[in-house]
């Protein structure tokens, strides 16, 4: 088995989730691995997403890109939401554009047999390895963040079949059986807790629970129908003492609710500013985010004033990991991300000594 170093107590990205002054701003971005760089798309040339999840070496190497080319504070493990259940359920595949799609969906209670508890050592033994092999690569001072896809947002690719845009079968079993609904958040919390909470065991010294699609909901129905989910993955990892990051899309009306589910720090899209974000988080809640992957397409000048709008929103405050509202999309110039990079860097540190005390903590 390969070393696993320990956490360097200096990572920028650690002390900042923790909400402690972490020497300057630190910045990574969600699909930081992916065709935005060429690197990636020169190995997906080679072999098919499958192969390169499935491989511990292209999955470390994949990894490790955007640290290299971009010079980020984190890196996030390649992998995918589905992967653990990939691993459970036959007929689940990853088209490169479409995302994820299954064969037979899961829509009754007897469909919910076929999603027993995962054991990741056994079923996903190449994340885990993969997750040694990058932190032995890692700079100390680099993060590696694990991840899950959140209940609700693997549930609605389960239930639906693919990606919806307007989750009407997903919601037909919530609001139509909720007994089974609830049973298979129930699973899919189980899995979602497994599987992270292995990967903290392998190095991983941050996780994020991605609920890319729950939006799409009101509050009263996040609060009855998924937050106890989702908090049951979160608090099942408190005693490993990892900074724990929750991010929805579209989730502006849940911040807050979000946040009860027990994590150190919420992730924002670029809808809500942050300074708004932090008004329903409340204190001792850090925030990430959230320049709007758009804007990496605009002009160098305008991009510069909107990466700094976002870290005015912020205003100096401790607790603020750079990232975009959400992931980097397919073109994106990695020169654009390189400047982001340099620009947060340069300039977080800057706001902070102008700004910091005034406004001490959130
Ligand atoms: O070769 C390719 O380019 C395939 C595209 C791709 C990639 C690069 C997919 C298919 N997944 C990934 C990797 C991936 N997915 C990562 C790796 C690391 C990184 O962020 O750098 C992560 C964290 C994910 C997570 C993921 N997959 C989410 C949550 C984050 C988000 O963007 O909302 C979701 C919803 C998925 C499903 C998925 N997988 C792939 C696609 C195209 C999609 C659908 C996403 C969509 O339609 O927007």
């Amino acid at each position: 088995m390969t070393p696993v170093p320990a956490a360097s107590p200096a990572s920028p990205f650690l002390r900042a989730c923790r909400g402690e002054d972490p020497g300057r701003v630190p910045v990574w971005f969600m699909r930081q691995a992916g065709r935005s760089l060429p690197e990636y798309r020169a190995l997906r040339e080679r072999h098919t997403f499958a192969e390169v999840i499935a491989d511990p070496e292209l999955a470390a190497e994949v990894t490790l890109q955007p640290v290299r080319r971009l010079g980020v504070d984190a890196a996030i493990l390649f992998s995918d939401i589905v992967t653990p259940v990939q691993a459970l359920v036959d007929g689940i595949g990853i088209r490169p554009d479409q995302g994820p799609v299954v064969a037979s969906p899961l829509r009754t209670k007897a469909d919910l047999a076929r999603l027993r508890p995962l054991e990741p050592e056994l079923d996903v033994p190449y994340v885990l390895e993969t997750v040694r092999l990058v932190r032995s690569r890692l700079p100390a001072d680099v993060a590696l963040i694990g991840f899950a896809g959140a209940p609700f947002t693997v549930a609605s690719y389960l239930v639906e079949g693919g990606k919806s845009s307007d989750h009407r079968h997903t919601k037909a079993l919530m609001y139509g059986e909720p007994e089974v609904w609830d049973d298979l958040l129930d699973r899919l919390a189980g899995v979602a807790s497994a599987s992270l909470r292995s990967q903290v065991e392998a190095g991983a010294q941050a996780v994020q629970l991605f609920d890319s699609w729950v939006g799409t909901l009101s509050e009263p129905d996040y609060r009855r129908y998924v937050l106890p989910a989702s908090a049951r993955v979160l608090e099942g990892l408190d005693d490993l003492g990892v900074p724990r990051i929750h991010f929805g899309v579209g989730a502006g009306h849940l911040l807050s609710a979000m946040a009860e589910a027990g994590a150190e720090v919420v992730g924002v899209d670029w809808r809500t500013p942050l300074d708004h974000a932090r008004r329903q988080l409340g204190p001792g809640v850090a925030v990430q985010g959230n320049l709007d992957p758009a804007v990496l397409f605009c002009p160098p000048q305008v991009l510069d004033a909107r990466v700094r709008a976002v870290l005015a929103a912020n205003g100096g405050r401790p607790g603020h990991v750079f990232n975009l509202g959400w992931g980097v999309l397919p073109d994106t110039d990695p020169d654009a991300l390189c400047r982001v990079v340099e620009l947060v860097h340069a300039e977080g540190m800057e706001r902070r000594h102008a700004e910091g005390t005034e406004h001490g903590q959130p």
